[in-house]
């Protein structure tokens, strides 16, 4: 891995979200070209667009028709290149989002491929016959249905891990995966830096639609790296649901000649029943630092662990994980301060950095989200929800409560457009970037401050050797250790005090905390602190 890779803060943008500069409401790639100068004051080295390429939108942009455009709302490829310009001026670098795992159903390729079986491209996609008249197997979409799609026209089925719109690309296929090939080539030479690559680990299928893990997800990834990424040096982001730390490894070990790191999402999980989004419970707090220093031991030699509590995908951490009514800025920097002094490529969520919480959503025509959408239908069919049930379990695990826009003013829709949003916008005093940026003790300043001080510390960087000292009764120490350089990261994860832990030599110097007047002999709520030993 490169040491850019293993020096990556990287900032993820939705850019339908981000900032709109034309007033249709929608975010632009202008908008993001605007916000570079703000990122890079920030302390990222560079960001990760969620995808803005040709797309109906039935899956908000994951569901792509062309892949080597950018879609009419977000401007044009001159724009990206610009963007692209101005990011690195500012030593920022650019990665795209790498969706192959299936294309829009409006893509040309499925246009053809559904015309009739012996088209040219058929084959870039998985069909089959009916068994005994119905689908070839029992499998669930995760929006909904089955993961078989009749068609017509041909009489068969089509596969689709996800919406209908969303065809499964057929990777035993060798035209597939050079089509891949060249058009991952084409984004990189033009200077995108690396993907964040989109449910990687699912290209490979059984006859029944099953994922599995095995010999030819392998042999299709060490394919992309010989001849697309491993050339350009190209930092990729697995996103990989469910794998251990050993299945991530076999993806993401220098060796392997594969992907360089992979998000591990299993605190993600925390908080709800059976890892159910519609189904809340509280979250275990001290199992979310246990599984955080899982993945740290599990990575620590062959590979890099990324580190990420929020995304396009997931409600707001403040509102999972933290304390957003009595603490909410105290809760928010703790879960930032002890997270990112671990060893690994940094993500950060648009918004993360503000420490916003969800917004409000009162009705279920307020959301825009196909999961959210399939969520109340499959709560409803169950018989035993209210109306009123059901939404509050919409607004516990809807995405879209990651996807509301920035809130950069306290003026008209947050600053965001000066049109009418796509989806609401929801500011809260004290939760807009205008009036972070001026306070010293606001989130934006903690994030600021923690930046800068990861890059400068070499303990903090991927010579620094994680070891969890303790993790007991919501207070949690761990060292990071490089030569006889030690960083302490003390968090308090609780709305109580407790005894400054023992374990902390007294003489350690604090060199980050979320409280002005730094340490003291006891442990305030929520209270993370960096020392320097
Ligand atoms: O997400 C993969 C995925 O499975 C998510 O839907 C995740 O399981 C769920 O949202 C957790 O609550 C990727 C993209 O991040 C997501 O936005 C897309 O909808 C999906 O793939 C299909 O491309
Ligand atoms: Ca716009």
């Amino acid at each position: 891995m490169k040491q850019w890779h293993k020096d990556s803060i990287v900032y993820q943008i939705y850019p339908k979200s981000y900032l709109d500069t034309n007033g249709d409401g929608i975010g632009d790639l202008r908008g993001i070209i605007r916000k570079i100068p703000y990122l890079q004051e920030l302390g990222v080295n560079a960001v990760w667009l969620s995808p803005c390429y040709p797309s109906p939108g039935d899956d908000n942009g994951y569901d792509i028709a062309d892949y080597r455009d950018i879609g009419p709302e977000y401007g044009t490829l001159d724009d990206f290149k610009e963007l692209l310009a101005v990011a690195e001026e500012h030593g920022i670098r650019v990665l795209m989002d790498l969706v192959v795992n299936h294309t829009s159903d409006e893509h040309y390729w499925f246009q053809e491929a559904r015309k009739s079986r012996d088209n040219p491209y058929r084959d870039y996609y998985i069909w089959r016959d009916p068994v005994d008249g119905h689908e070839p197997s029992e499998n669930k979409a995760a929006f909904g249905g089955s993961i078989w799609e009749w068609d017509e026209t041909t009489g068969q089925y089509y596969l689709h891990l996800f919406s209908k719109k969303q065809p499964d690309l057929n990777w035993e296929n060798p035209k597939v995966r050079q089509e891949i090939v060249d058009m991952i080539n084409y984004w990189l030479d033009m200077g995108v830096a690396g993907f964040r690559c989109d449910v990687i680990n699912n290209l490979a299928k059984n006859e029944d639609g099953d994922i599995l893990f095995g010999d030819r997800l392998h042999s299709y990834l060490h394919q992309l790296h010989t001849e697309a990424l491993g050339p350009h040096g190209a930092l990729t982001i697995g996103e990989t649901w469910g794998l251990t730390p050993t299945q991530a490894l076999a993806l993401t070990g220098e060796e392997r000649g594969e992907l360089t790191s992979s998000f591990q999402f299993e605190h993600l999980l925390l908080g709800r029943i059976g890892g159910d989004k519609w189904m809340p419970e509280p979250v275990d707090r001290t199992a979310f630092v246990d599984i955080l220093a899982k993945w740290e031991n599990g990575l620590a030699n062959d590979s890099y662990p990324v580190l990420v509590m929020e995304s396009h995908d997931q409600p707001r951490a403040l509102s999972r994980f933290g304390d957003r009514d009595k603490f909410p800025y105290e809760s928010a920097t703790m879960l930032a301060g002890m997270l990112y002094g671990m060893r690994g490529i940094a993500v950060i969520y648009q918004g993360q950095e503000l420490g916003l919480h969800d917004p409000t959503f009162a009705t279920l025509d307020e959301y825009r989200d196909i999961e959210t959408f399939n969520g109340y239908k499959e709560l409803k069919a169950t018989g035993k929800y209210s109306e009123e049930e059901i939404l509050a379990r919409l607004q516990f695990g809807s995405r879209d409560c990651g996807r509301t826009p920035i809130p950069w003013t306290t003026g008209k829709e947050g600053g965001f457009t000066s049109g009418t949003p796509w989806i609401k916008t929801q500011v809260d005093k004290g939760f807009t970037a205008e009036e972070q940026d001026k306070d010293p003790q606001s989130v934006l300043n903690f994030y600021r401050k923690m930046l800068a001080l990861r890059k400068a510390e070499a303990a903090l960087g991927d010579g620094g050797v994680f070891e969890l000292v303790m993790n007991k009764d919501h207070t949690s120490v761990y060292t990071r250790t490089c030569g006889d350089e030690v960083i302490y990261v003390v968090s308090r994860y609780d709305e109580t005090e407790a005894a400054f832990p023992a374990c902390v030599p007294a003489d350690a110097k604090v060199i980050l905390s979320n409280y002005e007047d730094g340490k003291t002999d006891v442990l305030r709520p929520y209270e993370v602190l960096w020392l320097k030993a």
